[in-house]
Order: structure tokens, then sequence, then C-alpha cells
């Protein structure tokens, strides 16, 4: 199908759709001034992002990944900044000397799809605070905090040190935040650690593990959550840390790059 079809297509059936809902709601011209206002409004507030990657790229997610092999995906969200450094060991994310927050170390293996370890292979980990706020997006935290990448040992192994996070819930004072009040619906999402695994020749894993204590893991604003992403931290023997495992496999590259 050429892209002026599909254009046609794709826009003209979402129009319809919107159309269609408005006779089904015999929506009244007050509405439409309202809906109009607010659409301009999350655009002033530079909340496009947010707005979308809460409400619709989950579905976008499991239409371009559903028959995904190896470890399951899930949406990418709003907050990744892609040039967090390389950490060396021992691997723990930049935090500030009094980072409030469960001290955790995760470990696991990078595989293929068939098992065999991956040496080399890149994690870009990033999360929120135990306030639930990311850095590079709320001014109150230091930049690069809580964020970077580690790479896997000739085993295919890997270490990340960090603290848990918080649940995070959409900025109540904005206009997402509004549609979701207006709605009567929970702006929250569980706490979670964001998780982008990539090795050369294989489909780079977009993923966010979900800790198994926290409140709204079957109530997710963004509907990301899958029971596979679960992860259980738990106290370590002597130690005060928490600790976790997760296994990554890795499915083969669909297709050649482009270049
Ligand atoms: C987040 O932290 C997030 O991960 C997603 C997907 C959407 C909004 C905030
Ligand atoms: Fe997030």
């Amino acid at each position: 199908m050429t892209d002026t079809a599909r254009a046609d297509r794709l826009i003209g059936d979402i129009l319809g759709r919107i159309h269609q809902a408005i006779a089904e709601h015999d929506v009244t011209y007050e509405e439409f001034q309202t809906a109009k206002q607010w659409l301009i409004d999350v655009g002033e507030a530079g909340e496009w992002p947010l707005f979308l990657d809460v409400f619709v790229e989950h579905a976008v997610e499991a239409q371009v990944f559903g028959d995904r092999r190896g470890s399951q995906g899930t949406i990418l969200g709003p907050y990744h900044l892609p040039d967090a450094p390389v950490l060396e060991a021992p691997f723990e994310l930049p935090r500030r000397p009094d980072e409030a927050g469960d001290r955790v170390e995760f470990t696991g293996q990078v595989t293929d799809e068939h098992g065999a370890p991956i040496a080399g292979a890149e994690l870009d980990v990033w999360h929120a605070d135990a306030k639930g706020l990311y850095s590079g997006f709320d001014p109150s935290l230091p930049e690069g905090i809580l964020r970077g990448k580690v790479l896997t040992d000739a085993d295919g192994r890997y270490t990340v040190r960090t603290i848990l996070p918080a649940p995070y819930t959409i900025p109540e004072d904005g206009p997402t935040g509004a549609m979701v009040h207006a709605a009567g619906w929970s702006p929250w999402r569980p706490a979670h650690i964001h998780v982008i695994v990539s090795a050369e020749g294989h489909e780079p894993l977009v993923t966010q593990l979900y800790i198994d204590s926290s409140d709204y893991l079957d109530n997710d604003v963004a509907n990301a959550v899958k029971d596979e992403l679960i992860v259980r931290p738990r106290r370590k023997e002597g130690s005060d840390e928490l600790g976790f495992t997760y296994d990554f496999a890795l499915a083969q590259a669909r297709a050649a790059a482009p270049v």
C-alpha cells in the first residue's frame, strides 16, 4: 500500500470513529469546546509524550510485539534519556549521598532465544526515585541520577545496584491529571524499573520490571504490567540490601538493519 493510501485509510478511520463517538454520546458544543481547549493545554504543558505513552502506547506495543520470542517487553514511556553513561564495577546507578529508598541489587543473565549467553549485551536502566520522580524531568532532582548502562560479562551476566523506586503518579496539576480526575480514574503506575536490553544481531528488548510489593500492580493507568515482568526483591542473608534476579532472552533481529 502506498503511504498516501495508508494515510487516507488510517486517518480517515480514526476521524470516522471520533465522529461515531460524537453521535453515540450525543456530544454538545460545550463538550467540543472543552475538548478543544484541553488539547491545546496538553500541547502547551508539553504533556503529549506523557499522554500518548500512558494511554496509547500499550496498544502499539501489543500490536507490534504481541508475537515476540524471548522475554516479554512492555512500553517505553516518556522518561528515557538515551545518553546515560556506561557504568564501571560495582555498577551502581548514580544517586544522591542521602538517596531515600531500600537498597537493591539485581543480577541475571542475557541470552539469545535458545538460551546461549550473550557477552557484551547492554542494559540501559532508569527508574524513579523514592518519591516517584525521574531525573532529567523533575527539576528538583540532580541530572543523571538513577540512570545508567551496564554490559554483560563473558558469561552474559550482569549486576545492577540501585534503590527501589516508589509508584509513579501522573502530575495532578496538569491537563493529563485533570482528564484522569474528571473521569474518576486512578493516576498511578506501580513501582517499576525500566530496562532496554540490546545486543548486536538481536531485537532490542524494551521492558519494565515491576516490584511485587507495590500498590497498583492490577490498576496501572498505563496498562503496561505483565505477570512475567513482576520481580520479588527479598532481603539478602546477612545484609540490609534487597536482591532479585531476572534473566533476559533476546529474540533474533527480525531483518537486517537498513544500514
Ligand atoms: C512512567 O514512568 C512510565 O513508565 C510510563 C510508561 C508512562 C508515564 C510515566
Ligand atoms: Fe516509568
